[in-house]
């Protein structure tokens, strides 16, 4: 969807605009289901990235100490537990700029993919930057989803990152599309953007060829320590609305209420489900920080008549149109 309709939408009264999120959202996501999705940070800490935004990095000092790479058998219990929640996409993070090909730790994610594979949930890394051969490797060790996210419009981001391009980003995530895994791919609202930067976020997005098959829109959570620990909050009405966005130009796609959870009442978390959001991050953590107790999750879904989805392990990327560019290499 191009800006111009997407700032249509964005101008609209809300509740017109919630009349239209919701009329695509009972047209492709019938079911009332939730997909809940468990996060596993396998290698937390110590990264070389300055995302300005971010626990992890290794320029601020905020608390996080840099950790190695998680035991397989470490990871497989964890991730044997969050099947046991009901969870049904299990999702691996890891504080590195990228990931190369024929290198010891890159084995190793392979492997722990491999045996997580095996547990019928989807799976999900972020790992950073990949070539197409790692994104081929990933592929075949059993990923489903490869999570790399904008953040924000390509204008704003070199405010927030400057040791990689929004430009290397949609690289990697061509590449991941490329080798045929799903891409989760989407943002954070408070990195100091204006309106004009969220609307070219999902423009963004939704340019993609194919879609993304899931959009996380993370609220930021302050971290002591990162240049944005005084950023301003966001107002939970303009969260409601770029969620009801999202669903209109990306009807397929899973829209997941991601970071940022913690700080939102029930009625607020309400009003996303209702606006379009059909995805959580499901557990007592996110990466660093905290994330709602899956109880509370779990008894708000039931108050609402919302229910959590059913395990889709056989998970296949969606398609490119034919007719329409592959999703674009570079911003300009
Ligand atoms: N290093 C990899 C990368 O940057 O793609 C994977 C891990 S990184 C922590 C994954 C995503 O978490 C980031 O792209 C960002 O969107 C989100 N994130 C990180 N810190 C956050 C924060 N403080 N608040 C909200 N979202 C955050
Ligand atoms: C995404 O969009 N949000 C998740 C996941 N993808 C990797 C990460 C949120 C991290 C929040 C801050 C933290 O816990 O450190
Ligand atoms: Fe590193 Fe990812 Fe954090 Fe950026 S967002 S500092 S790349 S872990």
């Amino acid at each position: 969807m191009n800006y111009a309709d997407i700032h249509r939408l964005y101008q609209l009264p809300l509740f017109e605009l919630l009349k239209q999120s919701r009329a695509a959202h009972e047209a492709h996501w019938p079911e009332r289901e939730v997909q809940l999705c468990t996060l596993l940070s396998i290698k937390t800490g110590g990264c070389s990235e300055d995302c300005g935004y971010c626990a992890q990095s290794a320029r601020y000092t905020t608390g996080v100490t840099a950790e190695k790479l998680m035991a397989k058998e470490d990871v497989m219990e964890k991730a044997r537990a969050a099947k046991a929640n009901g969870s049904t996409r299990f999702c691996m993070g890891a504080a590195w700029k990228g990931v190369r090909e024929g290198t010891e730790k890159f084995e190793q994610v392979l492997g722990i993919v491999r045996d997580v594979s095996t547990l019928g949930m989807e799976v999900c890394v972020t790992l950073g930057e990949l070539g197409s051969a790692e994104a081929v490797k990933l592929k075949q060790a059993g990923v489903t989803a490869y999570n790399h996210n904008i953040d924000t419009s390509p204008e704003h981001y070199p405010n927030v990152v400057t040791t990689h391009t929004f430009d290397d980003r949609l690289r990697t995530i061509r590449h991941a599309q490329d080798a045929g895994m799903s891409v989760c791919c989407g943002g954070i609202l408070g990195l100091g953007e204006g309106t004009e930067d969220r609307l070219r976020m999902l423009e963004v997005l939704s340019s993609f060829n194919p879609q993304p098959e899931s959009v996380p829109i993370n609220i930021l959570m302050p971290i002591k320590g990162t240049p944005m620990e005084e950023n301003s909050s966001v107002d939970v009405f303009d969260l409601v609305r770029l969620i009801a966005i999202a669903r209109i130009a990306m009807p397929r796609t899973k829209v997941r209420l991601s970071a940022g959870r913690y700080s939102l009442s029930r009625e607020g978390q309400a009003l996303c489900y209702y606006a379009g959001a059909n995805s959580i991050f499901y557990g007592e953590k996110l990466l660093t920080t905290a994330n709602p107790r899956a109880n509370e999750d779990l008894q708000l879904l039931r108050e609402l008549g919302l229910v959590p989805q059913s395990p889709n392990p056989a998970l296949t990327a969606p398609e490119a149109t034919r007719d329409q560019p592959l999703s674009p290499c570079c911003a300009s």
